[in-house]
């Protein structure tokens, strides 16, 4: 049936050229090694190219969210803001790919299908739905957060009016002039999109299942005099993002709440309002841990919704109860301020829960009439990338069914069972915790160091141990378990997805994940076994 089909046979086959599958290429091929990079797009840049919504921008500094791996790009580039919209970043994702002569090794309009290790001959076999390829080495490079979750609602298919999703916005100008507009979720990709359309449609009905603790970003033009001082000592800076526990260098802190002066406290975090974004917790090392210090930052966001919000039942709907940084931390251009306008409107979906969708309406408390429907409703993250499609290792298992109970990965760059399989930062990696920048090329330097590595002694097969991998993912749930982080329903957890494994799968903790890499690396790999044909 397939006899069109040609087979293929590169040293690697790396999934989905975003951020990371760009970068990797680049390594291999400097390693001599034939690569190809599978990607589903006409287009590179993975989150860059998906998520075009309105207002759609990094909440992490330009200067800090970019590549460090060549001083020439980083000098070169410029960035116009001091947080990037998503057009710049795909602007500089392409100048990326064209400066190191990639694009030529991007197959796109790829998407695979399936990936199967062959244990007799140790090569991975790649279909899809133009090719099938056999390589020694599969690299998934295809994000944390690539799978759109899509909610169970009545009614939803049946819907005939405009049907968006800020993570599948349409390359074409959408123009909501004059439209009555719904928008479900108030993650960190509503609370972006919100504001940018407010202004134009004619009403906004927002439905919110929970509210999110949101900071404002404070963007403006790059102030030119602090991008000559760190383009003056960008080695040092970047320095900066592995000492702080999320990766971000703006977001150090040694300071503890719990034994400071409470005033002085309230004066720290107001500058971190007016100036931190992402980086609102900066100074405080206890924010994370303590469930009182963290109760004194998330009562001061709450007094700053109180503040901005005219009407009071609106502003005690959009305030958050639970732990702040439990839920990612969001951050806006006038999030808040918004829901003053007349033509917005918020509907508190716990209240109000949605009955069903109808043809041309959205039916809560009452039926609204709408236009345009655009769905926030996040994404299958961390590991929905990995189980949407066949992968299937040693013995015939498919990692979705060995996942079933929670996914566990060894260090999130190896998974037993799947031998010469990477994932660029998986579960149980810092990966969303962390600024994805750095943790992206840390995890492509060190996959491409193992493979040399490999190739200098003599190795064929890597694999990681069960044993290392469970010692691994327990760690993760030990550290996670001492901070508010895990108490917290969340994305992080799985729990924003019905039927999915409760399991927190981010490693907390920049410097020390950083420092467990380097101790096992130096130890010959531990916890890795290699040449193991067969098991
Ligand atoms: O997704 P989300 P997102 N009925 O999961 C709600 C990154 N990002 O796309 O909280 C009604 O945060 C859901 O409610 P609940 C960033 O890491 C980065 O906004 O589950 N509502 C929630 O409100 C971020 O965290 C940037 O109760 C439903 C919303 O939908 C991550 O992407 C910018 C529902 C989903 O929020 C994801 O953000 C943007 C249902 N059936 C995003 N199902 C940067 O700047 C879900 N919801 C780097």
């Amino acid at each position: 049936m397939n006899q069109s089909r040609t087979l293929l046979n590169p040293d690697v086959v790396i999934v989905g050229a975003g951020v990371a599958g760009i970068y990797m290429l680049h390594k291999l091929k400097n390693m001599g090694l034939t690569t190809v990079v599978l990607e589903k797009s006409d287009e590179l840049g993975g989150t860059w190219n998906w998520n075009r919504y309105p207002g759609a921008r990094c909440d992490i500094p330009s200067l800090e969210y970019s590549y460090q791996f060549d001083e020439g790009l980083q000098q070169d580039w410029n960035w116009s803001e001091k947080y990037s919209g998503q057009p710049e970043i795909l602007e500089y994702l392409n100048h990326v790919a064209d400066r190191f002569d990639l694009r030529k090794d991007i197959s796109f309009e790829e998407e695979v299908l399936e990936a199967k290790f062959n244990e007799e001959s140790s090569l991975w076999k790649i279909k899809t739905n133009k090719e099938n390829y056999e390589s020694k080495f599969c690299i998934f490079a295809t994000g944390c957060l690539s799978v759109p979750n899509k909610p169970d609602i009545e009614g939803l298919d049946n819907f005939e009016g405009q049907l968006l999703s800020t993570s599948y916005w349409p390359r074409e100008e959408v123009d909501l002039s004059n439209k009555n507009v719904a928008i479900i979720g108030t993650g960190s990709s509503s609370i972006q999109t919100i504001p940018e359309i407010a202004k134009e449609i004619k009403n906004l009905y927002v439905f919110q299942r929970t509210p999110n603790y949101s900071i404002p970003s404070n963007n403006g033009p790059m102030d030119k005099e602090v991008e000559a001082d760190i383009k003056s000592r960008y080695a040092e800076f970047r320095k900066e993002n592995w000492s702080s526990g999320f990766g971000i260098a703006s977001d150090t802190g040694e300071a503890f709440i719990s034994e400071s002066d409470i005033n002085e406290v309230n004066g720290q975090l107001e500058e971190n309002w007016k100036s931190n974004g992402l980086g609102f917790f900066g100074g405080y090392a206890d924010i994370p841990v303590d469930p009182n210090a963290n109760e004194v930052a998330a009562d001061f966001v709450r007094n700053k919704i109180k503040e901005i919000v005219k009407d009071p039942e609106t502003a005690e709907k959009l305030i958050p109860k639970y732990h702040i940084g439990g839920k990612r931390l969001c951050v806006d251009t006038g999030y808040f301020e918004t829901f003053n306008r007349e033509n917005v409107y918020l509907i508190d979906l716990h209240s109000n829960p949605i009955n069903r969708i109808g043809e041309s309406s959205i039916e809560a408390d009452k039926e609204y009439d709408i236009d345009t429907l655009i769905l926030a409703t996040g994404f299958d993250a961390m590991t929905g990338a990995l189980t949407s499609l066949d992968i299937v290792g040693r013995n015939g298992i498919i990692l979705r069914d060995q996942w079933k109970q929670g996914a566990k990965s060894y260090l999130g760059l190896g998974i037993s069972n799947f031998p010469n399989l990477f994932t660029i930062t998986g579960p149980g990696s810092p990966s969303v915790l962390s600024n994805m920048m750095p943790s992206i090329e840390q995890h492509v330097n060190w996959i491409t160091d193992c493979i040399g590595w490999m190739i200098d002694n003599n190795k064929s097969v890597i694999e990681s141990s069960l044993a290392a991998e469970e010692e691994w993912m327990d760690l993760v749930n030990e550290i996670a378990g001492m901070t508010i982080f895990k108490s917290t329903e969340s994305w992080y957890n799985g729990s924003n997805i019905d039927n999915k494994a409760k399991a927190f799968l981010p490693f907390i903790g920049v410097p020390v994940y950083a420092e467990k890499l380097e101790e096992i690396t130096s130890n010959n790999y531990q916890g890795f076994i290699f040449d193991v044909s067969n098991k």
